[in-house]
């Protein structure tokens, strides 16, 4: 039965398949990334991650579409950042780096410092103080990063950052390093060899832009290649207070709930442009209210626990329900874990909770309305 699964498996996607156990996506996509035999791969197996269909969410639109979640935040640190890393920190071992540094909202700096430790190398991360979820925070921690927390915002962090790696002998791996967005373009990959073909709609939430940016390139490389036979309209969205892509301007003061995304000056937002226009997308903006409906009902009607920021692909998609077209397939990119930020799931739920309840069965039944 698990044999005939795995061979299976092995007839029906395109990735090299060797392996009976997920290995990491470097070595399952290896033909398509820029690496050698003499690259020392640092994997934590991440990618390979589930596609799951969103039936409340089919509902919701009601034009007879499938939607589905790429559940990133089921990767080892907990988001798609994982992929990049891998391709990062491999590369940075090859030509000998001792060292890395990044400016993070969270993500970048669990994942970073995951990877340089494992190849050995020392992590240093910049994040603006007060802004960094607490599951984010704690992995740094753990992993053995040298956290400095600034007072300022991303943007500033990553002006700093991009200064000391060219002063510096350390390695930049926010996703201006290039290998970032080739280890992210795997998700991609992994989108059209999961459904047979690339979706109509890409849903995926925007900070500095790089995720989305990876996609296409991988949807692109697919299709240029004849594995896919069209391409997705690429659908961005950023939360309202910190929407400079949406708004076609820096925003000196962004403001949100989803704290990964908390970002006025994305660096890739000229190649992020060129994504919209390439695949006739659109940018958008959602409203704190709607990403944090969206992040509930995503763990109410799904159980799947996203982190805010992700919820905004979602949330996105159902802002633009009139729109879509009718019968289509639409990929949703829940880039993070809902243990990220335990803050925000205490605070923003619909769940009972009743503490202080004597141990004994009567008090119990009774509180539970029996
Ligand atoms: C959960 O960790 O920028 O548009 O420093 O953590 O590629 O920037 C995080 C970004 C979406 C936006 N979802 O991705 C960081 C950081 C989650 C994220 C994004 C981030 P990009």
């Amino acid at each position: 039965m698990v044999k005939q699964l795995i061979n299976d498996f092995k007839k029906n996607f395109k990735r090299n398949s060797n392996f009976t156990q997920w290995p990491g996506l470097i070595e399952a996509y290896k033909e398509w990334l820029p690496i050698s035999k003499k690259t020392p791969i640092i994997t934590l197996q991440e990618g390979g991650t589930p596609l799951i269909e969103l039936k409340s969410i089919n509902k919701i639109i009601d034009k007879n579409v499938k939607v589905y979640a790429k559940y990133d935040g089921l990767n080892p640190t907990g988001s798609f950042k994982d992929r990049g890393m891998t391709m990062a920190i491999s590369k940075a071992k090859e030509e000998g780096c001792k060292a890395v540094i990044c400016a993070s909202t969270g993500n970048t700096s669990a994942a970073a410092t995951a990877y340089a430790k494992k190849g050995g190398m020392k992590s240093f991360v910049l994040i603006p103080d007060g802004y960094v979820a607490q599951g984010k925070l704690a992995q740094a921690l753990v992993y053995g990063a040298e956290v400095l927390a600034i007072k300022g915002n991303f943007d500033k962090a990553l002006k700093i950052v991009q200064e000391m790696s060219s002063k510096f002998p350390i390695t930049l791996v926010n996703s201006v390093n290039p290998y970032r967005l080739q280890g992210q373009k795997t998700a991609a990959f992994e989108v059209v060899d999961a459904l047979g073909e690339a979706p109509d709609w890409l849903c995926i939430p925007m900070g500095n832009a790089g995720n989305i940016t990876a996609y296409w390139m991988g949807f692109n490389e697919y299709y240029q290649h004849g594995i896919s036979k069209k391409l997705p309209q690429m659908m961005g969205f950023q939360a309202e207070g910190s929407a400079p892509l949406v708004l076609g301007r820096t925003i000196d003061n962004p403001d949100t709930i989803a704290t990964a995304i908390r970002i006025g000056n994305p660096v890739n937002k000229e190649k992020a442009n060129i994504v919209k226009k390439e695949s006739n997308g659109k940018f958008i903006a959602i409203s704190d209210k709607d990403i944090i409906n969206t992040y509930k009902l995503l763990g109410e009607e799904e159980g799947i626990f996203c982190e805010p920021a992700s919820a905004a692909s979602v949330a996105g998609l159902i802002k633009l329900k009139e729109e879509i077209p009718k019968n289509s397939t639409i990929v949703c990119v829940l880039t993070g874990n809902g243990l990220k930020d335990p803050d925000c799931a205490i605070q923003n739920n619909e769940a009972v909770f009743k503490s202080g309840i004597e141990p004994e069965l009567e008090i119990v039944a009774k509180s539970m309305g029996f």
